[in-house]
Order: structure tokens, then sequence, then C-alpha cells
């Protein structure tokens, strides 16, 4: 496919994608949610990507559904956006999250409406000083979708959860990470080498490991502490017959660096 809307890239177990539409602050319109079907589809499956890292082009991260695509509809025959959900952002959301390997939200600058949500179904969430999160949908009329009445509540709590749906106010990086919505934030001048960095070592890291984690993890929600000790066993019982287990000990043991090869 000849992406227009996106770029992709893959380089030493990175996978890069980029939303591409600077102008319009990366909004999503219909081709961009065709090519990031097709970005994304093939990556559960390909051993040679080890993380992905997701980031937008120009000034913004992400602005959201592209509004200007909403205003094509006669008066009195409005879109229908559960439509729009159930094709477009309910299967992006559930791809992101079932994708075995890390996923980096590099949040360059504003993340909006879904562009917020997107980010935060992402494993690690890095944003830029100069970057933040806008729950706009109470502005337009709407509810946070994309994951958005789920992920708040559990990244922040109620209080934070409503306070950031229900006004839809501006929030700083910075004070994202302080309430614990992200993973960092980082200087606009380091932002750039530090995703790298970040992207390089979990590209040298046990992959079969740091799937299991992610498994693991989100498993938690739905079980008890003794269901939560049996699933934890059965994949330490799993890993430690890889390949990676074994090098991590080896390399431990011998007081050299690992060289993890990803099984
Ligand atoms: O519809 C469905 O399918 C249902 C699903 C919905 C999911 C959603 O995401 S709904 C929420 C949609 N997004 C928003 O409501 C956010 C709208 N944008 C903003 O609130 C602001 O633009 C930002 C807070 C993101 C950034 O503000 P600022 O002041 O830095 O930039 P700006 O001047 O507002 O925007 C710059 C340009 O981008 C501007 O165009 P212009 O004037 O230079 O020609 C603006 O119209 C355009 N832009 C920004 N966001 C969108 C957009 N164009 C289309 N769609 C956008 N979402």
């Amino acid at each position: 496919m000849n992406y227009q809307t996106i770029v992709y890239t893959v380089s030493d177990g990175v996978g890069r994608l980029t939303l591409n539409r600077p102008e319009r602050l990366n909004s999503i319109n219909a081709r961009m949610h065709e090519e990031l079907r097709h970005a994304l589809a093939g990556l559960e499956s390909d051993p040679g990507v080890r993380v992905l890292v997701l980031t937008g082009a120009g000034r913004a991260f992400c602005a959201g559904q592209d509004l200007g695509e909403r205003t094509v509809a006669p008066a009195g025959a409005a879109v229908d956006l559960g439509e729009s959900i159930e094709r477009n952002y309910k299967p992006l959301i559930l791809t992101l999250r079932r994708l075995p390997m890390p996923v980096i939200a590099a949040v360059n600058g504003v993340a909006a409406g879904a562009g917020a949500n997107i980010a935060l179904a992402c494993d690690l969430v890095l944003a830029a000083h100069s970057a933040s999160f806008v729950q706009a949908f109470a502005r337009i009329g709407l509810v946070p979708d994309s994951g958005g009445t789920w992920f708040l509540p559990r990244l922040v709590g109620t209080a934070r959860a409503l306070g950031l749906a229900l006004l839809g106010e501006k929030l700083p990086a910075i004070e994202a990470a302080e309430w614990g919505l992200i993973w960092r934030c980082i200087d606009d001048d380091d932002f750039a080498a530090e995703v790298d960095s970040l992207a390089g070592r979990l590209a040298e890291a046990p992959t079969l490991a740091l799937r299991r984690i992610k498994q693991a993890i989100a498993d938690s929600w739905g079980h008890t502490l003794e269901q939560q000790l049996d699933v934890e066993r059965d994949l330490q019982r799993e890993l430690g017959f890889s390949a990676d287990y074994a090098e991590g000990v080896a390399a431990f043991i011998a007081k050299r660096e690992p060289r993890f090869a990803g099984r």
C-alpha cells in the first residue's frame, strides 16, 4: 500500500509509525484509518519488529478525529458515530493493545480527543515537555472514546478522570507524568534521543519475557491474587526453558552484557 498519511519504517528491530498530516495536527481521516489498519496488520507476527514507536509529524502527536470529515453530512443526516467507532477506533485500540511487542507512544506535541487515548493505549507513554493531553470530547458534545473512559480511571483514579473528561482542559505533560497518566516527561531538546535510546534498549531486551509481562499485567485486572500467582507460575515455567533466560543467567554469571536473541 502506498502510504499518504503515515510513515512506517523498520530498522534494527524498531518499527516506527509516524502519523503524518502535520497541517491538520495529524488528525485521523478515513484514509489514515485504512493505512493504520494495513501497517498494524502484519506487525503481530513480524519477528523483525521487537518494539514499536508511535509518534506524530510536526508540532502535534494527534488531534483525534478529523472534524473536517464530520461537516460533510447534509443538515439532518448526521454521520453515525457509533459506526465510525465500531469500524475504526475500537479495532485500532484493540489492535494496539494486542500487539506482542512493547509499544511506545512518543508524544511529541498535543494529543487530543482520540489522539490522547490512542497514546494511553500504548505500553509506555513518553511526552515532550511542551506536549499536552486534552480529553476534547465534551467540548464538542461527545464522551471520551478510544478507551478513554476505561484508561483514565485506571491510570489516575475517578476524581482526576472525571475532571479531565468533564472539563476537557489541556493537561501539560509534566503534570500528566506527576499524576501517573504517562511514564515520563522529557525536555524537548532531549526528547528524540531519549525515545531512540529507550526503543533501542527494548529492541535488545528478552522479547518473549516482555511479551509475557504485558500479557500478565493486562490479565491481572480480571484475576484474584491466587489466579494471578498461577499465571505467574505458568509463565515462569515457560520462560525458564527459553534461550533468553539461559543467556541472561549465563551473562550474569560471566559478568558480561547479555545478547538476547528474542526467543
Ligand atoms: O467522529 C467520529 O468518528 C467519532 C470519534 C471521535 C474521536 C475524536 O477524536 S472526537 C475529538 C476530535 N478532536 C478534537 O475535538 C480536537 C480539536 N482540536 C483542538 O481542540 C485543538 O486544535 C488542539 C487543542 C488539538 C490544538 O490547539 P492549537 O491551538 O494548538 O491548534 P489549532 O489552531 O486549534 O489547530 C491548528 C490547525 O489544525 C487548525 O487549522 P487552521 O486554522 O490552521 O486551518 C485546526 O482547525 C486544525 N485541527 C486541529 N484539530 C483538528 C483540526 N482539523 C481537523 N480535525 C481536528 N481534530
